[in-house]
């Protein structure tokens, strides 16, 4: 019992935060389309990155700006990070393939850059919510590559104590890791209406796949964030072509609004 009480009491395994959170908020696009001139030696001195024409589509909806303000440092952070995200994730692989990882093993290998992205343009008071492919999103909140390797070995040592598993990680301010496809989106609309009621300087941001994009629960939780204005940002990650003004305009045509 004694033994059972110190162990709750164990503090999450999380790293220290790798970063200063930016003054600026930035946005990221690949190497190809963006174009950089005068880059200084200095690694702290900001320099300005220009961004093809085509890195935004929108749908009635004004484009962000084409340029952004970075240093080298804060690049080499980016790149250290899907670095470091994609090599956990390989070692994960070899681990399932192995049979050491038990039941559900859910990789996002390819998709470093949209959890470092986010990262690197929120702030820790920001919240996240995202679906089951969540290991680098669990990093990049803060948890330890040793804590996400042990949470899908089902280890104490694991970030959620090894009663998670792959699909249900947190960290401060990251709501998980949920396996129910779709179901992060309402519960995140949530949290951006407690930010909203505590009047919070923040806002959540709340991830799905193509796969839910096409969800009641999705467009009522839509909905009410616009009906609401919620501080919340909805973001689709989807690893198929699918044009996002096709998305946006059948989300308008069902729900009458525009995003
Ligand atoms: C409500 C519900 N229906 C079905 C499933 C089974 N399921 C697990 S993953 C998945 C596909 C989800 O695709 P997507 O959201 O695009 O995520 P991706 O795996 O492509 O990252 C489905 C249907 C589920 N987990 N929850
Ligand atoms: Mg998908």
């Amino acid at each position: 019992m004694l033994f059972r009480a110190a162990w709750t009491r164990q503090a999450a395994p999380l790293r220290r935060q790798a970063f200063a959170p930016f003054a600026r908020r930035s946005v990221t696009t690949d190497a190809a389309s963006s174009h950089a001139e005068n880059i200084p030696q200095e690694d702290d001195k900001p320099f300005t990155v220009r961004l093809s024409d085509e890195s935004f589509e929108t749908y009635e909806i004004d484009p962000p700006p084409y340029t952004l303000e970075v240093t080298k440092k804060q690049l080499k952070q980016m790149y250290y990070d899907m670095v470091s995200t994609r090599r956990m994730e390989m070692a994960a692989d070899r681990l399932y393939k192995e049979k050491k990882i038990r039941g559900f093993c859910h990789l996002s290998t390819g998709q470093e850059a949209v959890a470092t992205g986010i990262e690197h343009a929120i702030t820790r008071d920001d919240k996240i919510i995202t679906a089951y492919r969540c290991h680098g999103f669990a990093y990049m909140r803060g948890a330890t590559v040793r804590s996400i390797i042990g949470e899908l070995l089902g280890r104490r040592e694991g970030i959620a104590y090894g009663k998670g598993g792959s699909m249900h990680m947190f960290a401060p301010n990251f709501y998980g890791g949920n396996g129910i496809v779709g179901a992060q989106v309402p519960v995140g609309a949530g949290l951006a209406f407690a930010q909203q009621y505590n009047e919070e300087p923040t806002t959540s941001i709340v991830l799905y796949g193509d796969g839910a994009s096409n969800q009641g629960q999705v467009f009522e939780a839509f909905n009410m964030a616009k009906l609401w204005n919620l501080p919340v940002l909805f973001g689709c990650e989807s690893k198929f072509s699918t044009s996002f003004q096709d998305m946006a305009a059948r989300d308008d045509g069902l729900t009458g609004l525009s995003f």
